[in-house]
């Protein structure tokens, strides 16, 4: 590591503030180059932990950046992975402030909820498969708090992925009913289609981004806890939304999950 405790400590502090006032920022690294992958991910550690110590509930785990589509969209190359507290799920028909936010998108996602704890190193597709409870469409907001999207990926790791606010709902499937592979999504905003895929567009499979999740945490001495929410990662680019538009997001087999923002 290249950050000292105190260091740490004060940039979990500025970035989370930045997220609970809706504030921008520079990304850190401008201050910080030297900070390495360890740096990141102690700072999104304090992060939750600053959370926890306030009552927050550890609820989920999300991998971000792991389709194409948004590796291109951000111009980087690498899986990063990030948190999920109970203040940051939306019950599906209530509405997202965006004055709580800085410039949303929302992105289409596939959930896993495990119904057995799962460990890395060496976890691949069919171990994911043999431990999920079942899969369900989710909607993703993200809010990165670097000022206008721009950062790098330490910097990503740091802010907890961009994490903000998600919804999952529809129709929870077990995923031997599925090929989740040829899974076909599509999410509209306003009535209209904004975004389109399939579930290869995550790494070939979604359950390839759980097992890639659980060899990261074991490589930290965790695991995927059982009756966590898990989000794959953005099946197609992330759109913007603003006051007053309405997402809805089909996933075939699986029906649909809507949010609407205020
Ligand atoms: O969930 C995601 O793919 C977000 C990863 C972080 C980068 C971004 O803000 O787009
Ligand atoms: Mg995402």
């Amino acid at each position: 590591m290249k950050l000292d405790a105190h260091t740490i400590a004060g940039l979990a502090e500025h970035l989370e503030t930045c997220e609970l006032k809706a504030r921008d920022t520079p990304k850190i690294t401008d201050e910080h180059p030297g900070m390495d992958w360890d740096d990141a991910y102690a700072i999104q550690d304090e992060i939750l932990r600053r959370k926890l110590s306030r009552g927050a509930r550890l609820i989920g785990l999300k991998a971000g950046l792991t389709s194409h589509a948004k590796m291109k969209q951000m111009g980087v190359d690498t899986p990063v992975f990030g948190f999920l507290v109970d203040s940051f799920s939306v019950p599906e028909g209530t509405q997202v402030k965006t004055s709580e936010l800085i410039h949303p998108k929302v992105e289409p996602e596939i959930a896993f909820v495990l119904k057995r704890a799962l460990a890395g190193p060496g976890c691949h597709i069919g171990a994911v498969l043999a431990a999920t409870d079942f899969v369900l469409p989710g909607i993703e907001v993200i809010d990165s708090r670097y000022r206008d999207f721009k950062f790098d990926l330490k910097s990503v790791v740091a802010d907890n992925t961009s994490a903000a606010r998600f919804v999952v709902g529809g129709r929870a499937m077990r995923p031997e009913q599925l090929d989740l592979r040829t899974l076909g999504v599509v999410m509209e905003k306003n009535g209209e289609v904004v975004s389109l895929g399939a579930g290869a567009a995550v790494l070939s499979h979604p359950a390839a981004a759980v097992a890639m999740l659980a060899n990261h945490l074991g490589r930290r001495g965790q695991v995927i806890p059982a009756g966590a929410v898990i989000l794959s990662g953005g099946v197609t680019e992330a759109v913007s939304v603003e006051a007053g538009d309405h997402v809805c997001l089909r996933v075939q087999n699986l029906g649909s999950v809507s949010l609407r923002f205020a």
